[in-house]
């Protein structure tokens, strides 16, 4: 039987006010509120089809091959068997990805990742191509991405387009994930500074469980609807200063609490400190208007307004020649296509 290939872009976002720590890691209700960015130029490309093979069969950049058979435990495989449960579907998949960003850059993988495949193989299941078909079968954008989230706590943030809040409401059925405002709002870039990609040591799913033996993480929790308040009004009033000033309290915060948990972690690196300290320096000496936010890994992501890109990026290849820049702005979020029809 001829089974049509369907295809989901989905973006990675870069959160504004960190996703640190699980209140369930089962059904991923996440500590705090959290606030992304999508992005425009990041993102994970996944193509799908149903297959009538007994098993789902999973290609990365057309090299690396991977089957449900032999890795039943591998995470994508893991995830389709859960939508399967969820949403009662039974077919195999054949499913090509790729990423438009090297791995181990600092990028988020997972958001991207997770949010293609879902995405992608419930197209597939469904036999839609749009969103809008699949919300006429029951699975809104909401759904998708609520179920993406069981794969990748970040990825239900990629659906939306701009600046993205993800609630953890008062149960873990009670969450929402929407768009606050929207990509034109306020045209930020996003610089993401590799400073190193080897491999992290500690996962992130398994350093978010350590969150709560951190002193810090009871006194971050207390404070972070404050600045969560704080981010959201100076993106209203596109107010640089104090969204730059708390995007670095907040990146500094959940390292704080990641190097003070048992055992503690170490994702920053003495090259990282290096870095942040001249960014900081040239900011004060008004030669570089940005500010920093970093993730679970030690690369650098650079915030600037749309207007001082050319101007940023001069200044760090100046002075840091060695590093590659991957220069990304904020997005519209998902699109999917299959032969010859596209959607946003
Ligand atoms: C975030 N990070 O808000 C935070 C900030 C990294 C640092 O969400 O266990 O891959 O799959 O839900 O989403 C990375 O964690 O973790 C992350 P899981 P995820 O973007």
């Amino acid at each position: 039987m001829h089974h049509r290939w369907v295809t989901a872009e989905v973006p990675s976002n870069i959160a504004l006010i960190k996703y640190w720590g699980k209140r369930d890691a089962q059904l991923q209700w996440p500590a705090n509120d959290s606030l992304s960015l999508t992005l425009t130029e990041s993102k994970t490309i996944t193509k799908v089809r149903c297959s009538d093979e007994a098993f789902d069969r999973f290609t990365f950049s057309g090299l690396g091959m991977s089957d449900s058979k032999t890795h039943p435990e591998h995470k994508i495989f893991r995830h389709l068997d859960f939508l399967r449960k969820e949403c009662g579907f039974i077919q195999s998949l054949d499913i090509d990805t790729k990423n438009t960003f090297p791995a181990g850059c600092g990028i988020a993988s997972s958001a991207s990742g997770m949010g293609a495949l879902t995405a992608a193989a419930i197209a597939a299941w469904t036999q839609v191509s749009t969103f809008t078909d699949m919300n006429l079968l029951g699975f809104s954008r909401e759904r998708i991405a609520a179920l993406a989230r069981r794969g990748s706590g970040s990825a239900c943030r990629s659906f939306f387009p701009g600046f993205v809040l993800w609630q953890a409401g008062v149960a873990p059925l009670e969450q929402k994930v929407a768009s606050i405002l929207d990509e034109s709002h306020w045209p930020l870039a996003d610089i993401i500074v590799v400073i190193s990609s080897d491999e992290k040591e500690v996962g992130s799913t398994q350093a978010h469980e350590l969150a709560w033996t951190s002193p810090l993480f009871g006194p971050r929790l207390a404070g972070l609807a404050e600045r969560m308040e704080i981010m959201i009004r100076a993106l209203e009033q596109k107010d640089f200063s104090t969204f730059g000033h708390t995007l670095e309290q907040e990146a500094m915060e959940m390292h704080a609490v990641i190097l003070s948990s048992t055992p503690p972690v170490h994702y920053l690196t003495p090259l990282t400190c290096k870095f942040i300290g001249w960014l900081r320096q040239m900011r004060q000496r008004s030669e570089c208007p940005a500010y920093f936010t970093i993730d679970a890994g030690p690369n650098v992501h650079v915030l600037c307004e749309s207007e001082n890109v050319d101007l940023v990026v001069d200044q760090i290849r100046r002075d840091w020649p060695e590093y590659t820049l991957l220069i990304d702005r904020i997005g519209k979020g998902p699109s999917m296509f299959t032969e010859g029809r596209h959607e946003q």
